[in-house]
């Protein structure tokens, strides 16, 4: 008496075969999007990675600011290189160094690496996170699409002066 009866279910309804329908073809165009995207989205960022030693990182920073130095923001080296070049950004606890001045539609590369631990680069208020790590250098193509300062913060916890490390990108037109 208390058992189910023999054919307890019932044939769907239009309206629930419907839903059924509607839920499986949803799940097909999300699971075609997923690699079409990858492609068509303009999402993702083209980025190689070399492996490089700290100090040979460095060296390269340091003559890269010292060829294209425009002015000094905060103690920090702003550099100012011609479009299309390489572009080389080092993080360190708890510092960007230096500071970017690019020009709006042109194309560089964007070289990040570490000097000591890992950090997160976080273009603000973009949708751009890279990985930053020791040891290894990361190289994406960008191209700044507007004008005006982009804040870089780390968005990888690197030690206790983590929420000081910021930093800001100057796009001029
Ligand atoms: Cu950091």
């Amino acid at each position: 008496m208390l058992a189910p009866p023999q054919n307890w279910w019932k044939p769907l309804s239009r309206m629930e075969r419907s839903w059924v329908i509607v839920a499986f073809v949803w799940c097909l165009v999300l699971t075609i999007m997923m690699p079409l995207w990858f492609f068509l989205g303009r999402q993702n960022v083209p980025v190689t990675t070399y492996r490089v030693t700290q100090a040979e990182y460095f060296e390269s920073v340091n003559a890269f600011v010292e060829e294209y130095q425009v002015d000094t923001l905060q103690g920090i080296p702003v550099v100012e290189p011609p479009p299309g070049s390489d572009v080389y950004l080092l993080a360190r606890q708890w510092q960007w160094y230096p500071v970017l001045k690019l020009k709006k539609g042109e194309e560089y590369r964007l070289h990040l690496s570490s000097m000591d631990t890992q950090h997160g680069f976080s273009l603000q208020p973009t949708n751009l996170n890279l990985q930053v790590l020791p040891t290894y250098d990361y190289v994406a193509k960008i191209i700044p699409t507007q004008s005006g300062e982009y804040g870089i913060i780390c968005n990888e916890y690197c030690g206790i002066g983590h929420h000081i490390m910021t930093s800001k990108v100057i796009v001029t037109e």
